[in-house]
């Protein structure tokens, strides 16, 4: 699993390690990264003869997104058996289905989201309920001060300090651009963490979990920094 490429059926992916050095580089190294040449057209060329995954009934390119996943097939989830749970150091943990997520008051955000592979979609709408609201709804211990989240594909993880995930633009995303997230941009749930690294926004959300410290996510585990900040992000959620 862990050396599994995270792109799959491309032509030349930018390999991880490369990318990290283009992430210490900064801004000037993602202009510097090498241009997604084969792009989505080539990934459905290759992929309808050998993608494992049978998600490209789905296609075309969902407004300049690339498809990722760590894993070769996941699950669809849908309003029958999808469920988020949010436990760990909390007084009362609950498991939500999708409509009752659907009935909590939704945010909508504007937002980025930014690869670390240089490619990015600015401006797009998410809607959601504040991972704030979930948090407060669920009542965080006071030993609580980290937040791990799990996922349905059954290996994607990710992390966030309590004070992070309690920003007014870090959302469990039901829509995106208006629509029902698609099972290939992580929906039914997914979350979205506007002012960080595109990686921090956990597609096919499953597991929110309150921990005493942070725990590492997928690719944090695997060299990417925790504080995933994006360079212009305003690191006080000044909007809250
Ligand atoms: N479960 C899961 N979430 C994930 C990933 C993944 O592989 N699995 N990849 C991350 C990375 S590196 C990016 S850039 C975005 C890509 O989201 P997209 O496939 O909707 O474009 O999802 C993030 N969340
Ligand atoms: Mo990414």
């Amino acid at each position: 699993m862990a050396d599994q490429p995270e792109r799959r059926a491309k032509g030349a992916p930018v390999g991880r390690r490369a990318m990290l050095g283009m992430l210490a580089a900064g801004a000037a190294g993602l202009v510097a990264a090498p241009s997604l040449q084969s792009g989505w057209e080539s990934f459905l060329g290759a992929a309808s003869q050998k993608d494992p995954t049978g998600l490209t009934g789905l296609l075309p390119n969902p407004g300049g997104f690339r498809y990722y996943s760590i894993v070769g097939s996941v699950p669809r989830k849908n309003d029958g058996n999808y469920a988020l749970t949010i436990g760990g150091l909390v007084d009362r943990p609950k498991t939500y289905t999708l409509p009752e997520l659907r009935a909590l008051p939704q945010t909508r955000v504007i937002g980025d989201a930014v690869c670390t592979d240089g490619w990015r979609v600015d401006n797009a709408p998410w809607e959601g309920v504040r991972l704030a609201d979930l948090l407060d709804a669920a009542g965080v211990r006071d030993k609580g001060a980290a937040i791990r989240f799990t996922c349905f594909d059954g290996a994607y993880s990710e992390s966030l300090t309590l004070e992070q995930a309690r920003r007014s633009d870090v959302l469990v995303a039901l829509k995106l651009q208006d629509k029902p997230i698609s099972h290939v941009q992580g929906g039914p749930v997914r979350l979205y963490v506007a002012p960080m690294y595109f990686y921090k926004s956990a597609k096919w959300l499953s597991g929110i979990e309150v921990t005493e410290q942070v725990v590492p996510g997928f690719w944090e585990e695997r060299g990417y920094p925790v504080d995933g900040w994006l360079d212009d992000a305003d690191r006080t959620d000044g909007a809250a």
